[in-house]
């Protein structure tokens, strides 16, 4: 079923010993939204506990400040920023058919919950949950601004992307007046590498690979390359950002190579579809990114899309 912010608050406040569920893997806004909530929810007088199938990886640790989960009889499950039920990962078993309410802004989202909140066009689920504390009547705390703004910044890429919108800034600007540091988050988010992240980076960028006369570039890593660096996933995070960067680019490509299959990633400029381009290997996204995966090598992987690139690419003028 469908619902509004009013349907999401007045269930809130009739239930509670209420678990908040993160999508796997999980990122900024899902966990800044989870632990916003937790947080309003708390000052509420609710019992309330925030879950993830990954955890709370140790970037985002700051969100989590002074978190101390509580073992209880839950009788409310709410999911916070997860269209799909298989983004529960691991936790899909235990929470299926039994989820609430959910409070997404994926347009794609598969209302698989008992009431549905679902804004397309808010950026990131933190600006519901801004709206949605308010209404529940909740004091913007310093901890909970901290975990708005982060789930803000990681959805827009600091209000860069073309989602942003006058209601992420001027939530933005409310966080601020109200006393938020900006810095430390910005500079944790979008500022910092490690070394061993930025001599990845020159290493994987030297290998890069022009098509389409410089209008495609693909960059490409393997386990070997990843284990040497010693990398996880987060550390991986933002280098399929890099190939779109470069002038003239309208399609960078991110090939990552383990397991005997290839993760593509894709990040376009106009006019190129990067999700009619993933869709042809059975993936998908959104308009300038998406993914899919190839079987085979990089090699193979990337005969095969660098061939269906060039048929999107744009004609001479
Ligand atoms: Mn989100």
């Amino acid at each position: 079923m469908k619902a509004t912010m009013a349907d999401a608050a007045r269930l809130l406040r009739e239930r509670d010993f209420i678990t908040i569920l993160c999508h796997r893997k999980p990122d900024g806004d899902t966990l800044g939204s989870g632990f916003a909530l937790y947080h309003a929810l708390r000052q509420r007088g609710k019992t309330c506990r925030v879950r993830c199938a990954d955890g709370f990886p140790a970037l985002y640790g700051f969100l989590a400040d002074g978190y101390a989960p509580e073992e209880f009889e839950e009788q409310t499950v709410v999911a916070v920023d997860i269209a799909s039920l298989s983004l529960l990962g691991a936790l899909r078993e235990e929470y299926e058919g039994r989820v609430d309410l959910t409070v997404d802004h994926h347009r794609s989202n598969e209302c698989f919950a008992k009431e549905n909140w679902v804004d397309g066009d808010a950026a990131a689920v933190a600006e519901m949950i801004w709206d949605l504390a308010r209404e529940l009547e909740a004091e913007i705390t310093p901890q909970i601004a901290i975990c708005i703004y982060t789930g803000i910044v990681t959805d827009t890429g600091c209000f860069r992307y073309s989602n942003t919108t006058p209601n992420s800034l001027r939530i933005a600007a409310r966080l601020i007046e109200e006393g938020l540091d900006t810095q430390p988050i910005i500079r944790a988010m979008f500022e910092s590498k490690s070394p061993r992240r930025m001599a990845f980076e020159s290493q994987v960028l030297s290998g890069i690979r022009y098509y389409g006369g410089g209008r495609c570039a693909v960059i490409s890593t393997d386990q070997a390359l990843q284990e040497e660096f010693q990398l996880d996933d987060y550390d991986l995070e933002g280098i399929s950002a890099l190939p779109r960067q470069i002038v003239g680019v309208l399609v960078g490509v991110t090939i990552r190579q383990a397991d005997g299959e290839c993760r593509v990633s894709l990040r376009t400029n106009p006019p190129v579809d990067a999700s009619a381009i993933c869709a042809v290997f059975g993936g998908g996204g959104h308009l300038r990114a998406a993914g899919c995966t190839i079987p085979g090598t990089v090699e193979e992987a990337e005969r095969v899309l660098v061939a269906e690139i060039e048929r999107h690419l744009p004609g001479d003028p």
